[in-house]
């Protein structure tokens, strides 16, 4: 199981010799960026020998293999990661030592490679990492956006948003793979073929545009186990001149047509999450890389089997929400077009294979394609989708005859829409969410109908966390501390930290855990000195909400809290208060105004309040910009209060809070998604819940009676605050600035329901919960002890638990394990 053993001569040696390769420099001319591709380079060089060997022993013992489809893949930075996994990471960086460099400042030359948005595509990393880990054959598919998530800089408060050419000084960990390429077709139309002699229909698309998918492989690199698998993502290039149908030589037109269809799909990565905004292109880039990536795995299956209606022994599809649904249309394309199965032998193999994940409830997320537009871009996948539905409706009118209702809701087709879900539900032989409460609001609310229909396909798996990022990477201190009182097998294997139980009582070890917690709070203070120029004081409580912005996650509901606190120290000045430092860190969908509105309102309370010396540093706001993986890893480390506030019922999981868990912050939060879960690992006394429960909430969304202004009538407080919003106190020079946030509380025009997310209604009950932290947080012995069982009972919540639980009760994988030769 070990890997082999690091040469540190070698390795220096090597570095030296790719900067002289690479950029024709000594080490001592080039720049820290030209290093840090060098060490990148020597460190690749470690990982390609088990590449091939895994490979190798894959190929050999023809295992199945789990094809993770995603349209985001939230990687981060590799360097780190990639020494951690290869367990190299204390050798190189005294390599790195000897010659006069130091690894964090070579590893923060690297920019995070952001090919999503925030849960669904860290998720998607988080998955490759434990599945590489625990030995498991598996692809994750995707695209290679030449731009991702955007760059964030704030201006006068604001949100700017600045494209992300991560790949612009090259991609060291990245290999090109053009012998796999694949053409794509878009367009067109389908001519039919009657063959006289099989009896049988043939379709055939024509006058369509294609481009050339290319996939670039990447590494992941398994923890100390010899593994690697591979991402593969998809470039699009033009299809050459003489790669086109003689058909089409000499069409100017058309060739150009081409250029630029391929230029346009892999450009950029769409900001939004928990949002459909129906952009055509944005289907494009669906069936650009499910094509591409569903051809790949056949023919992949097709090198060393014959019979393709065995295709589901060795490949499975994960469907990482609806954006890959596609991948069933084409899979059946495949199968009755090319290899020429029947309609019912190529359903049974489509129908084995996929398998979907649901990651929210919220209905402005559902994807629901206008048919015109589907068919036009995809008429032969939009047939078959057309007789899947067909099917379907079938079986749905023959289980509930007469119940036009039935079909009317779950039809894969109907008002002229595609419904993804729907095509995901009929088509998987599994269906999951992401957390037990999520799980069942599906189950009873939201695919009510398709549970009762099909309740076998229904199950849950609650989303998980690598440790090997966020803690042995992001927080060295304390994984050191952890590996000395309990062994290091908790990487692997994180109930292990439930033994750190036997120490939450030892004053000793209480002191040092929070005397590592202060080192990172040192460390997140003098990242947020350098970036944001502001000062915070690392004795104050680190309260934290990072995450994307998005009304359900209610940020707003902290900031307007945060103006409660100060006009509380305003008008009691005497008044005992612990200095508090309220962090936030999102970023806005660029075409999201009330969302961009709420950082501008969270920089303008940062500013009165950061700024007036009478208040003494009690209080102050820190709005972090570019939230990103590499600066989340230092967050993480540095909290000790983790806001999880989410309207109950809307949050399908979250994974931050298992982040913040793991590096020792209590929850505060509302009984949403994972937060419930864990509550149950910790201890309800270990945690600050609040607010309504998700059963309260879908009981007035269901049958009203939720008057938010009735609240703002009663509360003086909560008035006073909501007043601020719109008399000038944090736009002077434009009081009604935040006139929207304020209607959108109260005033029932601007939105079907006033405050829809609830805030009012659980205002005071957040107030009272953030009082019980500031009590909390002055019992030292009390709060240590609290901080270090949530890292103690957080062992639930790694993504190599998740990962088992897909291979067993999903999936169905064989372990593999390579050797080094
Ligand atoms: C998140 N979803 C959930 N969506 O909000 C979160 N959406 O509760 C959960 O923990 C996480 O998924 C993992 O399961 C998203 O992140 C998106 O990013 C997204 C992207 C494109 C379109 C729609």
């Amino acid at each position: 199981m070990t890997a082999k053993k690091f040469n540190k001569k070698e390795f220096i040696r090597e570095v030296k010799a790719n900067v002289k390769a690479l950029y024709r420099k000594n080490l001592e001319e080039a720049t820290q960026q030209q290093i840090f591709q060098a060490v990148s380079y020597a460190v690749k060089d470690e990982i390609i020998e088990n590449w091939l060997a895994t490979q190798e022993q894959y190929e050999k013992d023809d295992p199945k293999y789990v094809y993770y489809m995603s349209m985001e893949f939230l990687m981060g930075r590799a360097l780190g990661n990639n020494m951690i996994n290869l367990t190299i990471y204390d050798e190189v960086k005294e390599a790195l030592e000897e010659i006069g460099l130091d690894i964090n400042v070579i590893e923060d030359q690297e920019p995070d490679a952001a090919l999503g948005n925030g849960g669904l595509g860290r998720l998607a990393a988080c998955f490759l990492d434990s599945l590489a880990t625990l030995g498991y054959p598996a692809y994750g598919c995707g695209i290679r956006y030449r731009y991702g998530m955007f760059k964030q800089k704030i201006e006068d408060g604001y949100q700017v948003e600045v494209p992300d050419n991560w790949l612009k000084d090259g991609n060291p960990f990245e290999l090109r793979r053009p012998e796999y390429a694949k053409e794509v077709k878009f367009g067109g139309y389908v001519r039919v073929e009657y063959d006289e002699k099989t009896g049988r229909n043939y379709y055939k698309q024509e006058g369509y545009q294609s481009v050339r998918a290319v996939p670039y492989d990447f590494p992941i690199v398994g923890y100390n186990n010899n593994i690697v698998n591979t991402l593969r993502i998809w470039d699009a290039e033009a299809i050459s001149e003489f790669q086109l149908d003689s058909f089409d030589k000499g069409d100017y037109r058309k060739a150009v047509e081409q250029e630029n269809l391929a230029r346009n799909i892999v450009e950029v990565l769409y900001p939004n999450d928990n949002h459909y905004a129906g952009k055509e292109l944005r289907l494009k880039q669906q069936y650009f890389f499910i094509s591409a990536s569903v051809q790949e795995a056949i023919a992949k299956y097709k090198k060393n089997h014959d019979d393709i209606r065995k295709f589901y022994e060795k490949a499975t599809f994960q469907l990482n929400d609806t954006h890959p649904t596609v991948a069933v249309a084409e899979l059946m394309r495949i199968l009755l077009d090319e290899e020429g199965l029947t309609w019912d032998e190529a359903w049974e193999v489509t129908s084995k294979t996929c398998a979907y994940t649901n990651h929210t409830i919220m209905a402005e997320a559902l994807e629901k394609w206008p048919i015109e537009l589907f068919s036009r871009l995809l008429p032969r996948v939009y047939q078959i989708i057309e007789e899947i539905n067909r099917r379907f409706v079938a079986q749905i009118e023959a289980k509930y005859p007469g119940d036009f209702e039935k079909v009317r809701k779950m039809a894969i087709i109907f008002d002229g829409q595609v419904k993804m879900a729907h095509l995901a539900i009929a088509a998987g032989y599994s269906v999951n969410g992401v957390a037990q409460l999520h799980t069942e609001i599906l189950k009873h609310q939201e695919l009510k109908d398709f549970y009762e229909m099909m309740p076998e396909k229904f199950n849950n798996k609650t989303n998980g966390i690598t440790q090997r990022r966020f803690l042995l990477h992001g927080n060295p201190l304390l994984a050191s501390w952890i590996t000395e009182h309990i062994g290091d097998e908790w990487i692997t294997d994180l109930p292990q930290l439930s033994k750190l139980k036997v120490y939450v009582d030892d004053p000793k070890a209480q002191q040092e855990f929070m005397n590592i917690k202060y080192q990172n709070k040192v460390r997140l203070a003098k990242y947020i000195q350098e970036h944001n120029g502001i000062e915070v004081d690392p004795r104050s409580i680190f309260d934290v909400q990072v995450k994307r912005l998005h009304e359900y996650k209610r940020q707003l509901l902290n900031i307007l809290h945060v103006m409660y606190l100060y006009n509380q120290i305003k008008d009691h000045p005497e008044m005992d208060f612990y200095p508090r430092t309220f962090i936030f860190g999102a970023k806005a969908a660029a075409g999201y105004r009330r969302a961009k509105l709420t950082i501008k309102l969270i920089n303008s309370v940062a500013d009165v309040i950061n700024n007036d010396a009478s208040i003494k540093n009690k209080l102050k706001v820190v709005f972090i910009e570019d939230y990103r993986v590499s600066n989340a890893e230092w967050i993480f480390a540095a909290a000790d209060v983790s806001e999880q506030i989410s309207t109950a019922s809307k949050e399908a999981s979250g994974t931050g809070n298992m982040k913040f868990m793991l590096n020792g912050a209590p929850t505060l939060g509302t009984m949403d998604g994972a937060n419930v879960e864990i509550v149950e690992e910790v201890g309800k006394e270990n945690a600050f819940i609040f607010g309504l429960t998700a059963d309260e909430v879908i009981n007035y969304e269901q049958n009203g009676g939720y008057h938010p202004e009735n609240i703002f009538n009663s509360d003086q407080d909560i008035r006073r605050v909501l007043m601020q919003l719109i008399n000038g106190e944090y736009a002077p020079d434009d009081p009604e600035r935040f006139r929207e946030i304020y209607d959108s509380l109260l005033n029932t025009k601007s939105s079907d329901r006033a405050d829809t997310y609830f805030i009012l209604a659980d205002f005071r009950s957040y107030a009272d919960a953030q009082k019980r932290v500031e009590e909390a947080y002055r019992d030292e012995a009390g709060w240590a002890k609290m901080a270090m069982l949530n890292t103690a009972c957080s062992g639930k919540f790694t993504s190599d638990r998740t990962i088992q639980q897909y291979v067993d009760e999903i999936w169905h994988l064989q372990k593999e394990t390579v050797k080094v030769k």
